[in-house]
C-alpha cells in the first residue's frame, strides 16, 4: 500500500537505497536454461573421477586428449612476437586475413577476390560471424525467416532468436536410416516461400556428420536458383570432413558456379585450433564491388556497436599463416593429420563394438564425417554413460570424436555396449520374429 502512494521519483529512490544492498532491479530475473554444449563441459569438470571422458564440445584434442597448438601456429607466434601489443592491427593485416579467408571459401584462383565482389569482415569466430549476419539480415530483410536443418548446431537457435529472426526448419536427417532424408529436404526447399533464407552446413554437418553428396548439392543449388532462396553457409569445420580444405568447400563452389549470391561464416576455432582466440570471418558475395563496399560498411557498423573491434592476436596469427606459403602448407598438412586421427578413431570405435558382440548396427560411426558421430544413443543411455561411466556427451547422443583417444576408446566401447544391452535384446527378439 505504502508503495502506491510514493511519487515515481521516490519509488526509484527507494529501489536504489532501501538498504546497503540495492533491491528490486533484477528480482524478476530467473536463471537461464543450461546451454546444451557448455552444460556438458560443466558436468564433466565437476566430476572427480579419474576415468572421466569429455565427448561434449567440438574442439580438437590430440590422442592424449589434450588441446592442440598446431606447429603452424607456434611458428606464426614466433614470427609475430611483440606485435600483439599493438592497440589495433593495421588495415592491411585485417584485409589480408579477410582476403585469404575468402579464397579458402571460393578457391585461390577464383575471381571473387580480384573483382572485389566479396564483402568480408573479420568476426569473433564462427559464432560472431553468424551473429553479425543474423543482425544484418534483420536490418535489411526484417520480415524474413531463417530455415535451419533439423537438427542443427544448438546455438543457431539462440543466435537468430536474439536477432529477432523467426526460425523454421527443413528436413535433413532421417533417424531410422541414420542418413540424409534427401527427398524431404528437397520438398522443403520447394515448398518454402520464394526468396527464403536457408542456413546450410557445407561439410561435416553438426551434429549428424551426414553431408549431401556432390550430385545432391548440385540439385539443391539448382532448386535454390529456381526458388530464389539465399544460401548462408556456416563453415566451422573446413577440412574436417575429407582432410582437404578445397574438397570441404565443394558445396559452396557449386553454388558459386550457379551464380548465387552467397553468405558464409568461417571459423578458425577448429581448423587452426584457435578456439580461445575467437577468429573468424563473415563474407557476403555481391553483384559488384560497389555493392560489396556498401554491405561491408554496414556490417562494420553493426560490429562497431556490438564489440568495437575483435582481439588482435588471433587475427595476426591467421593472417601470418595464410599469407606465408610455407606456413600455409604446414597448416594444410596438419588439418589432414587432425581429420585422419578422427577417422581412425571412428574405425576403432566401431570395430571394438563389433568385437564385443554388439548386435546393433554401428556402420554409421564410420559412414558419418567430421568431428561428430551422431550415435543414436537415447537421452536415457546418455545419462547412464555419465552416471555409471563418467562419459559426457550432449543429450542428443552426439559424440565429439575429437575426445576419443587410443587410451579411452576401449573403455568407451565397453560403456556403450553396456548401456545398449536392452536395445540389443530387443533387436535380437525382433530379428527372431521376422525370421
Ligand atoms: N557453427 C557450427 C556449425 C558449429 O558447430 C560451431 C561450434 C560454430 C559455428 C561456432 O564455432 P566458434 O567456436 O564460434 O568458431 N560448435 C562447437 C563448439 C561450441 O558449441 O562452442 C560444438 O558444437 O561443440
Amino acid at each position: 500500500m505504502y508503495w502506491r502512494y510514493l511519487t515515481r521519483a521516490a519509488r526509484r529512490c527507494s529501489v536504489h537505497t532501501t538498504s546497503s544492498r540495492t533491491v528490486g532491479w533484477w528480482d524478476h530475473v530467473a536463471p537461464a536454461a543450461k546451454d546444451p554444449i557448455n552444460g556438458v563441459t560443466e558436468a564433466f569438470l565437476a566430476d572427480p573421477s579419474p576415468y572421466k571422458i569429455n565427448l561434449g564440445v567440438g574442439a580438437y584434442r590430440d590422442d592424449k586428449g589434450r588441446p592442440v597448438v598446431l606447429q603452424c601456429v607456434r611458428e606464426a607466434e614466433a614470427k609475430i612476437a611483440g606485435s600483439e601489443f599493438l592497440e589495433s592491427i593495421s588495415a592491411s593485416v585485417s584485409t589480408k586475413m579477410v582476403e585469404e579467408s575468402v579464397k579458402l571459401v571460393y578457391g585461390k584462383d577464383s575471381d571473387v577476390v580480384k573483382e572485389g565482389r566479396s564483402a568480408g569482415v573479420q568476426a569473433l569466430s564462427g559464432t560472431g560471424a553468424c551473429r553479425l549476419f543474423a543482425e544484418f539480415q534483420r536490418r535489411f530483410h526484417p520480415e524474413s525467416h531463417i530455415y535451419f536443418p533439423d537438427p542443427t548446431w544448438s546455438n543457431h537457435h539462440n543466435i537468430w532468436r536474439d536477432a529477432q529472426i523467426p526460425e523454421r526448419t527443413y528436413h535433413y536427417y532421417d533417424p531410422d536410416s541414420k542418413s540424409l532424408d534427401f527427398a524431404a529436404l528437397m520438398d522443403d526447399i520447394k515448398n518454402a516461400p520464394d526468396s527464403s533464407f536457408f542456413l546450410l552446413h557445407p561439410s561435416a554437418h553438426n551434429p549428424t556428420g551426414v553431408d549431401p553428396t556432390e550430385e545432391q548439392w548440385r540439385e539443391i543449388s539448382y532448386q535454390f536458383k529456381v526458388k530464389g532462396h539465399f544460401p548462408f553457409f556456416d563453415m566451422a569445420y573446413q577440412g574436417f570432413a575429407s582432410g582437404d580444405l578445397d574438397k570441404d568447400a565443394q558445396a559452396i563452389r557449386i553454388f558459386l558456379e550457379d551464380e548465387h549470391l552467397i553468405g558464409c561464416a568461417q571459423s578458425y576455432a577448429k581448423s587452426m585450433g584457435l578456439y580461445g582466440h575467437r577468429v573468424g570471418c563473415l563474407s557476403i558475395l555481391c553483384v559488384d564491388s560497389k555493392q560489396a563496399a556498401a554491405i561491408r560498411s554496414q556490417i562494420q557498423q553493426i560490429a562497431r556497436a556490438m564489440y568495437g573491434s575483435p582481439p588482435v592476436h588471433g587475427i595476426l596469427l591467421v593472417a601470418t599463416i595464410l599469407s606465408d606459403p610455407n606456413l600455409k602448407s604446414l597448416w594444410i598438412d596438419e588439418v589432414k593429420i587432425m581429420a585422419d586421427r578422427i577417422q581412425r578413431k571412428r574405425t576403432t570405435l566401431r570395430q571394438n563394438l563389433e568385437k564385443l558382440g554388439s548386435s546393433l548396427n554401428w556402420e554409421h560411426i564410420t559412414n558419418q564425417l567430421g568431428m561428430f558421430c551422431f550415435s543414436g544413443l537415447t537421452p536415457y543411455q546418455v545419462d547412464r554413460l555419465a552416471k555409471e561411466f563418467h562419459i559426457y556427451m550432449t543429450q542428443d547422443g552426439r559424440i565429439s570424436m575429437a575426445g576419443v583417444t587410443t587410451g579411452n576408446v576401449n573403455y568407451l566401447a565397453n560403456a556403450i555396449h553396456e548401456v545398449t544391452r536392452s536395445e540389443q535384446e530387443t533387436a535380437k527378439i525382433l530379428c527372431s520374429i521376422s525370421v
